[in-house]
């Protein structure tokens, strides 16, 4: 599947989103981000020593974003940064969601916990 050496696509709806088998073929190459119960997002909770951490975290998770023109939604508390990915033009998950989630996978900060 090799998410890391692809590139976002523009998506601006007309296409399904993908099925819970899917994402789960998906899952396997993205350690860490979990199904949303509706099944139309990914989450991942990361957390940090502090506050600044966490900003970091989130500054560089945002110029990935910037990068491929796919955002995530985040939710910041102190030192624990919640990510989740859907494609909200088709209102569920498309394969934009995964490569962005393989790539903050691979970012050298490393959550403390
Ligand atoms: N991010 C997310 N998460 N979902 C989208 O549908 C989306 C986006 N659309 N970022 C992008 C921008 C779209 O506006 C461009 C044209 O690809």
């Amino acid at each position: 599947m090799d998410l890391l050496s692809k590139k976002c696509v523009p998506c601006e709806g007309g296409m399904p989103p993908m099925t819970e088998e899917e994402a789960n073929k998906y899952l396997s190459e993205t350690l860490g981000w979990k199904l949303a119960d509706d099944k139309k997002s990914i989450g991942r909770d990361f957390e940090f020593k502090d506050f600044k951490e966490s900003m970091a975290f989130v500054n560089a998770v945002a110029e990935i974003a910037n990068e491929e023109d796919h955002h995530p939604d985040i939710y910041i508390f102190y030192n624990k940064v919640k990510l989740a990915l859907s494609t909200h033009a088709i209102g569920g998950l498309s394969e934009n969601d995964f490569i962005l989630a393989a790539k903050i996978n691979h970012l050298p900060l490393l959550p403390r916990a």
